[in-house]
């Protein structure tokens, strides 16, 4: 597996940011999000993960070992542990942070925002065949095809435990008509083999950005007992047309504990929360989608 091109000589030089963006449908940047800040969800969505008994007793909380069958998204079991994480006004603050702020400004040249729809990833190992398959976000995210997905690891990630791989150069296609496959999503595309993809040796504080007809999916994940933890969440300008749905929390489709009078409910008065109501004109449509996020 080839790795990805870092992009931070590029940061003070946004004409060339954009270009590679352009060029190659993806940026991969180190020591973006503040690592203090990184380390201290990942331990309160680990702490939530041992309450619910996922994690292998006796072990240590930071190394993240499991002994228990794959838990997917969207399971039973999953939704309580969700849930907690989903209401942590850390976990939706971590995504407007100044420097991620910066990126996207140099990136839209306009102001911008972080649509609210924000994601967490709990990703069990021996379970490759149920991972993120190859797609698109823009089949999920619809508005704008300019909305900017953003991928964090929640710790490091060393390449044998996965993390996000990129089909670089995927977005100059268009739009490809997804398949359904199992997995979060739940759809699948057909891709070109004379594409490379791409993957890193994630680092805590590492982000990767992509256009929303690049084509990106989970790598397998070769250990046998480490979870893993991400987040994911999207970028417009504010002249851009998103989508209703993604100002609701994900998995809102449920109804409650994921709405947002259930997840804010204990810190309102932040400026995280509903942050989005204070935007003038925000743009928004309905979403014709094939499938859900
Ligand atoms: O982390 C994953 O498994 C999927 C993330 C993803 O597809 C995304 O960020 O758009």
């Amino acid at each position: 597996m080839k790795h990805f091109t870092e992009s931070n000589d590029l940061l003070e030089n946004p004409s060339a940011l954009r270009k590679r963006l352009r060029d190659d449908g993806y940026l991969f940047l180190r020591d973006i999000l503040p690592k203090d800040k990184v380390l201290h969800l990942r331990r309160r969505i680990l702490e939530f993960c041992q309450e619910a008994g996922w994690l292998k007793e006796g072990s240590n909380l930071e190394d993240a070992l499991t002994d228990r069958e794959p838990i997917l998204e969207g399971a039973e079991e999953w939704r309580p542990v969700y849930a907690k994480v989903q209401a942590l006004e850390e976990f939706h603050r971590l995504k407007l942070h100044d420097n991620v702020r910066k990126i996207m400004d140099d990136i839209f040249l306009e102001p911008v925002f972080a649509l609210p729809m924000t994601i967490a990833r709990i990703a069990f190992p021996r379970d490759n065949e149920r991972g993120t398959q190859p797609h698109q976000d823009w089949l999920y995210v619809g508005g704008s095809t300019e909305i900017i997905s953003c991928w964090a690891p929640l710790g490091d990630i060393p390449v044998q435990v996965g993390g996000l791989k990129v089909l670089k150069g995927s977005h100059k296609a268009g739009f490809l008509m997804p398949k359904s496959a199992p997995g979060p999503g739940g759809n699948t595309v057909d891709t070109d083999s004379s594409l490379e993809w791409l993957q890193a040796d994630y680092r805590t504080g590492d982000l990767l950005m992509f256009k929303s007809l690049t084509v990106h999916a989970a790598a397998d994940n070769h250990t046998p007992d480490v979870v893993r933890l991400s987040m994911d969440f999207r970028y417009a300008g504010e002249s851009h047309t998103i989508t209703d749905s993604w100002l609701h929390p994900h998995f809102s489709w449920l109804g409650d504990p994921f709405s947002w009078d259930v997840l804010d409910k204990d810190w309102r008065d932040s400026p995280t929360a509903r942050y989005w109501e204070r935007i003038p004109n925000l743009k928004t449509k309905p979403h014709e989608r094939f499938g859900r996020r």
